[in-house]
């Protein structure tokens, strides 16, 4: 009986230790997304159509790969960082990890540079790094104004750059699609 009891519950034990093992936050397999750029914008609610508002996801894995759910919104945290215009954070994910359009209801601008954004999964003492930021706010003043149009036009132009002529995060060079993009936040209600 005795044996029984210790056999059960090193079982038990075993079994923990082994969910938990699994449960383990992986650095590598966790991921972002979009995972090049974070867009932002001072009218991201006011355009009110999820096509043209900007949001960022994040997924915590574990070493399978599997994502891990329900992982606490407190571990996770966003900030842009100098010299990007209004750097803003440490801003936790709401429900799903995910920064949704009002989190990312921000003024600009649109900005490059190595690790301007960071993102830190706390407890696993893990950092991933963006390279730029990008908004229809192109000079980071907080509105979305002819000023601003002038910088987007000389990027689509010029094919680039990306970060301040690829707004809709496709990927691609600016495109009729960017400057759809641009029209949706500058003429929305203030
Ligand atoms: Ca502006």
């Amino acid at each position: 009986m005795t044996l029984s009891i210790f056999t059960l519950t090193l079982f038990a034990l075993l079994m923990l230790s082994n969910v938990a093992a699994g449960e383990l936050p992986d650095c590598l397999q966790s991921t972002i997304d979009p995972p090049a750029r974070l867009g932002r914008s001072p009218k991201n609610v006011e355009v009110g159509d999820p096509d043209f508002q900007y949001t960022l996801s994040f997924t915590v894995r574990n070493a399978a790969g599997t994502p891990i759910l329900g992982w606490s919104a407190a571990d996770v945290t966003l900030e842009v960082l100098a010299p990007c215009q209004n750097p803003f954070g440490p801003l936790n994910p709401g429900p799903g990890l995910v920064w949704d359009a009002a989190r990312l209801d921000r003024p600009g601008g649109s900005c490059t540079g190595a690790n301007v954004v960071r993102v830190r999964l706390i407890s696993a003492n893990c950092t991933w790094y963006l390279n730029s930021v990008t908004s229809p706010d192109e000079d980071g003043n907080g509105s979305v104004a002819l000023a601003d149009l002038s910088i987007f036009q000389q990027a689509f132009v010029a094919g680039g750059p990306f970060f301040q002529g690829d707004l809709n995060l496709s990927g691609g060079f600016p495109d009729l699609g960017d400057l759809l993009f641009f029209q949706k936040h500058f003429t929305a209600p203030n």
